[in-house]
C-alpha cells in the first residue's frame, strides 16, 4: 500500500445547485476515490454544499454518495478538515459527531512536513462588506437558526432551494477579475497575518477566481477557482503545492 502523505484541498463544489448536479456530485465522489489512495489530510475549504441545514433529528434528502464516501475515508484514518462556507454555514455539529470531521468557523493555520499554512473558506474577511458581514451575523444568529430549525423540512428545504436558485452566487463570489493584491479581501487578510507570522502557503476558495500568487517572501496564495466548471484542486506534496485540474485525470481512465 502506498504512504500517505498528501495533503489536498477542494472547495466550493456547490452541490446541489443545477446545472449537472448529480454528475457534479460522482466526480466529487470519484475524486475522493483518486485522492483516497495517498491523502494524509483533506481540506473542505467550504461551499462544498450550496445549502445545508443540520436538524436536530431529520437529513435533508440527498449527497448520500458523498456522505458516504466521507465516512468511508474517514473511517480509513484519513483526516478530513471542513471550512464552514457562507453557503453551508449551517453544519454544526452533525459532520463532527457523525463522520468525525473537523470543521471550522474561521481560518486557521498549521504545520506540516516544516512548511506553515493558513487555509480557510474566505467570506466576511473585508472590513468594509457591512451589509454582507450583517447577513452573515444575522444567519450565524442562535434566534435565526431556532427560527429556521422550527420550521417543518418541507417549508425550510423549499425556501432555502428557492433563496437558492434566486442568489446563486454572492457577488465577491461571481467576479472574476483580480482587483490587486491591495484590493481583494482574502489577499488583505493574508498579508495582515503574515505581520505576525511566516506562511509558506495561504490557501483559500469563494472567490471562484484561480489564483496562484506570490504575496510575500516565500509565500503563495493559492485560491481554488472553480469546480463547478473546472475541477480545480490543489495537491502538496514533496515540499510544493501544484493545482491540478481533475477533468484529465478523469478522462484518461
Ligand atoms: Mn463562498
Amino acid at each position: 500500500m502506498q504512504e500517505r502523505t498528501k495533503l489536498y484541498f477542494i472547495s466550493d463544489i456547490h452541490l446541489g445547485i443545477p446545472p449537472n448536479e448529480k454528475e457534479r456530485e460522482q466526480m466529487f465522489v470519484a475524486w475522493l476515490d483518486y485522492v483516497k489512495v495517498d491523502a494524509k489530510k483533506i481540506f473542505l475549504l467550504g461551499d462544498i454544499f450550496d445549502f445545508w441545514f443540520s436538524y436536530k433529528h431529520v437529513v435533508p434528502r440527498g449527497y448520500v454518495r458523498v456522505l458516504g464516501k466521507l465516512a468511508e475515508l474517514s473511517d480509513m484514518g484519513i483526516e478530513i478538515h471542513y471550512a464552514i462556507g457562507n453557503h453551508d454555514m449551517w453544519i454544526f455539529d452533525y459532520f463532527s459527531k457523525e463522520l468525525d470531521i473537523n470543521t471550522y468557523s474561521k481560518p486557521w493555520g498549521f504545520t506540516y512536513d516544516g512548511k506553515e499554512f493558513l487555509v480557510g473558506h474566505g467570506d466576511g474577511l473585508g472590513k468594509n462588506d457591512k451589509k454582507y458581514n450583517f447577513l452573515k451575523l444575522l444567519f450565524a444568529s442562535r434566534i435565526c437558526q431556532k427560527l429556521f430549525a422550527s420550521l417543518h423540512p418541507y417549508i425550510g428545504m423549499s425556501l432555502a432551494k428557492f433563496c437558492s436558485k434566486r442568489s446563486r452566487f454572492s457577488h465577491s463570489e461571481m467576479d472574476l477579475t483580480y482587483f490587486g493584491d491591495d484590493k481583494e479581501d482574502i489577499t488583505l487578510y493574508c498579508k495582515k497575518a503574515l505581520n505576525d507570522k511566516h506562511y509558506d502557503y495561504c490557501i483559500f476558495g469563494h472567490r471562484h477566481l484561480l489564483l496562484d500568487r506570490e504575496i510575500g517572501q516565500n509565500t503563495r496564495y493559492i485560491n481554488l477557482g472553480q469546480w463547478v466548471t473546472d475541477k480545480y484542486y490543489a495537491v502538496y506534496d514533496n515540499h510544493d503545492i501544484k493545482v491540478e485540474s481533475f477533468l484529465p485525470i478523469m478522462n484518461n481512465d
